[in-house]
């Protein structure tokens, strides 16, 4: 591995402008040590879509009803494996380590108090995820991810899932402690774009995790320990999806990371503007708290007047997404057009298809324009009521999280794992990569599209088979729950194919340079306004929306409890 090059050394060549940013481009790697901690979050990633894809692969065929689990196995517990280690183990571990990657690369190593506290929040986050598992592998905790009352696990469990919280606020802490002292040795300049998405990312966690965290420790803690008999479910529901609207975001925003900065410079093109990107995650920032009601359209207890605050707040979500779609096609076309493309569509022919990490990701993208129409119809007070609570709902955030954003992140996972490895991406592995991608979009269409035809009939999510097969209705189901069985199948290859090129990446690949590409603004982008990094101004609008959307329906949840009538009671 060639030894990193800070921008200080970088500065100190004194070769002029176009040379220096030629030398950074090729030579800045990811510092050594930072190297390590991001690798260690790759292991714990690959290892959940490994065995979480192995608990999806099992869940079509239960589904299929042409399938029982052996051993005493629970329909809930493979259910609970399947979201939790791919839903909130391999997103977690994926984006803390891409994001210390991506600060370390853009505003310079980390200091040793920064990288300890990374390590800090690594560790606690991995004996948090220990202690989590082994409940779910002992049928103590088959609660689904979302971990809802009245379903409930032992206390180890939420301890776990509270540990991996914690872990990730001091991991995040560490990422905002760099990008403050950037800024700090680089008074009045525009920060380093990734950096500061990352930033915005933790913050947004941050806030958002404030509700689980009261979620757990004040109802499900004392409740699973016995201290309380009875916890307010309508309440926990409330703090979970204020916190899980946004969890929802914090998942896109580094795939948003990867496609505004890291894809521009993939296929030799320019970010089409700096500010229009840090203004989509600034509307991040502050539109994916205070819409989490739009979870709840269907539950009594919330008066109509807020749901529909929440419905509007979340069409405001939208337009940062299509923002950024903009972005992406102006990209595209720009670059394309560069390579001679002609007439409406020519440019699109000139885009590097044979390189995954380009087609990766923009399957991804691809993805979520029905997933994000899926959403849209989600939203939509009235149709909410024709999908809430069926397989619908499962095919939506297949598209989305399943495909927008994994794919986004195994894509830039077979650069990243080579450039923290310092091995090269061969063109046999990127064949396989390719492969993968392709696998995954076909597996995806027929198990997701089954999904979405399947919960339009009505079919139910969350439910095993046996609670309602034989019955007339199933009878329409079944064909879908097959089709989902085969494309859960296809989808099942794919992954064996990632986890191969992971491996491959990681201990066999032959040693060299893999670039981190970062891409530079298109000259005619104008200049960053400074207001964008003002986050004093954000911070006050944020507070603002979460105050209005939220004080009114807690008060009135607690107040109408039998509960909280005798005073301010969680439970
Ligand atoms: Fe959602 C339920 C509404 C986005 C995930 N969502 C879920 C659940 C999950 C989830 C996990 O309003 C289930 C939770 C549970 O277990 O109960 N969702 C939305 C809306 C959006 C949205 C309005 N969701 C996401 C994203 C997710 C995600 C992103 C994961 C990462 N969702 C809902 C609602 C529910 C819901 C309700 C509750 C349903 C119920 O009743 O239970 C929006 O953010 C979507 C905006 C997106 C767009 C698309 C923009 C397109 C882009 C791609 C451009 C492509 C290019 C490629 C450039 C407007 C950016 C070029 C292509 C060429 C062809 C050249």
């Amino acid at each position: 591995m060639t030894t990193a090059i800070t921008s200080k050394e970088v500065k100190q060549t004194n070769l002029p402008k176009e040379k220096t940013s030629i030398l950074k481009d090729k030579f800045i790697q990811v510092d050594r040590k930072d190297a390590k901690l991001a690798l260690a979050h790759m292991y714990v990633a690959f290892t959940a879509l490994l065995v979480g894809g192995l608990a999806g692969l099992l869940q079509v065929f239960v589904r299929s009803g042409a399938f029982e689990l052996p051993f005493g196995i629970g329909y809930y517990q493979v259910l609970t494996v399947h979201g939790v280690l791919l839903g909130l183990i391999l997103t977690t571990y994926f984006i803390l380590g891409f994001q210390l990657a991506a600060v370390s690369r853009t505003a310079g190593p980390l200091s040793n108090t920064q990288r300890k506290l990374g390590w800090i929040g690594f560790w606690l986050m991995v004996v948090g995820t220990i202690a989590a598992a082994t409940m779910v592998l002992l049928n103590e905790a088959s609660v689904l991810y979302t971990f809802y009352a009245p379903l409930q696990a032992h206390w180890i469990f939420y301890a776990g899932l509270a540990l991996v919280v914690v872990g990730s606020w001091i991991e995040g802490f560490a990422q905002i402690m760099r990008y403050a002292q950037w800024r700090k040795e680089n008074k009045g300049q525009t920060s380093p774009l990734l950096a500061f998405m990352a930033v915005v990312n933790n913050l947004m966690w941050f806030v958002a995790s404030l509700g689980v965290a009261v979620e757990v420790l004040f109802q499900l803690l004392p409740w699973s320990l016995g201290f309380v008999e009875r916890i307010d479910v309508l309440l926990s529901r409330t703090l979970f999806w204020y916190f899980g609207h946004a969890l929802v975001y914090f998942w896109l925003l580094p795939a948003y990371m990867i496609w505004y900065v890291v894809i521009p410079k993939v296929i030799s093109g320019k970010l089409f503007s700096d500010a229009l990107a840090r203004l989509s995650f600034m509307l991040f920032l502050l539109f994916s708290v205070p819409v989490g009601v739009h979870h709840q359209l269907t539950e009594p207890g919330i008066d109509g007047f807020w749901k529909f605050l929440q419905v509007v707040l979340t069409f405001f979500v939208i337009v940062p997404s299509l923002m950024t779609a903009f972005s992406m096609f102006a990209t595209f076309e720009l670059r394309g057009r560069e390579l001679g493309g002609k007439g409406v569509l020519g440019w699109f022919r000139q885009l590097p298809w044979k390189d995954s990490r380009f087609l990766v990701p923009f399957i991804g993208m691809v993805a979520f324009i029905p997933g994000g129409a899926g959403g849209i119809v989600n939203a939509s007070y009235q149709m909410n009521q024709l999908i809430h609570n069926t397989i619908w709902v499962t095919g939506h955030f297949h598209l989305t999280v399943a495909t927008a954003v994994v794919l986004t992140y195994f894509g830039a996972a077979f650069w990243l794992i080579p450039h923290l490895t310092g091995r090269k991406l061969t063109s046999k592995m990127n064949s396989l990569a390719n492969t993968s991608g392709i696998l995954w979009a076909v597996g995806m269409f027929i198990m997701s599209g089954a999904m979405h035809l399947a919960g339009l009939l009505g079919a139910p999510r969350r439910s095993e088979y046996s609670t309602y097969g034989g019955s007339e209705q199933a009878a329409e189901w079944i064909t879908y729950q097959f089709a989902q069985a085969i494309g859960g199948t296809i989808l099942f290859i794919s992954i064996l194919l990632i986890i191969g090129v992971v491996i491959n990446l990681i201990w066999f690949a032959p040693k060299g340079e893999e670039e981190f590409p970062i891409a530079e603004a298109a000259a005619g982008g104008g200049k960053t306004p400074a207001i964008l990094e003002n986050f004093k101004v954000w911070g006050v609008i944020l507070v603002a929306l979460i105050l209005i959307a939220y004080t009114f329906p807690i008060f009135d949840i607690i107040s109408n409890s039998p509960a909280g009538s005798k005073g301010f009671k969680f439970w």
